[in-house]
């Protein structure tokens, strides 16, 4: 919270985590910010709370982004996408001039692994889905806000970046839930015996 400037154009991803984000921002009070959502819960909890939302396309740069993980390796590779909507919450991250990442400590792995969440476009799913076998539909997943169905990779992630090619580069792919370090400028840790640890990653 302490990041959020007076009058800054901040981007709120999405998750349990961020919900707290949203708690201690509105507690503080709104104070001129410009905020784009990363989803609908998003939205709908952060207007509740008073905090402002606008439409992406009325801001497109931002000062910063806020989001969670699933998975955080030492390197700076992060996971995103449990929640399915990590294609917006790559758009918002990688709009802002500071992208921080939250997370308490149960989310620091080791390495990276399956599953990896995909965006896909309906239009040739089951070419797609062939094309990154392993890969199976999210159970009850409902469509993405932009109508791309959710998924998860389920290959060996030992090497993010070759992954991360592969699914970018796959017609049909909208986006993948791997995060790159460039992305990242802060991880922010939380945990009850070391309290909070924050890296600096640019
Ligand atoms: C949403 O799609 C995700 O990227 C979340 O940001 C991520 O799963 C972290 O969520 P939690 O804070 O709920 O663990």
């Amino acid at each position: 919270v302490l990041a959020v400037e007076d009058g800054m154009r901040v981007g709120l991803g999405t998750g349990s985590t961020v919900r707290w984000l949203l708690l201690a921002l509105a507690e503080r009070g709104a104070r001129d910010l410009r905020c784009v959502a990363t989803s609908v819960a998003t939205e709908e909890l952060a207007r509740d709370l008073g905090l402002p939302i606008e439409p992406f396309d009325a801001l497109n740069r931002l000062d910063l982004a806020i989001d969670g993980a699933d998975q955080i390796a030492p390197d700076g590779w992060i996971v995103k996408g449990g929640g399915g909507a990590h294609t917006r919450e790559k758009i918002v991250a990688a709009a802002a001039d500071r992208f921080i990442v939250i997370a308490d400590e149960t989310k620091v792995v080791s390495s990276l692994s399956a599953p990896i969440p995909v965006e896909l476009l309906p239009f040739g799913l089951g070419a797609t889905l062939a094309a990154l076998a392993p890969t199976v539909l999210r159970a009850d997943a409902p469509l993405s806000p932009d109508g791309g169905v959710i998924a998860d990779f389920g290959g060996d992630v030992s090497d993010p970046a070759l992954i991360a090619a592969m699914l970018s580069g796959t017609p049909g792919v909208v986006d993948h839930g791997l995060f790159a370090p460039e992305l990242t400028a802060e991880i922010v840790v939380a945990s009850v015996e070391r309290g909070v640890e924050r890296r600096t990653l640019r």
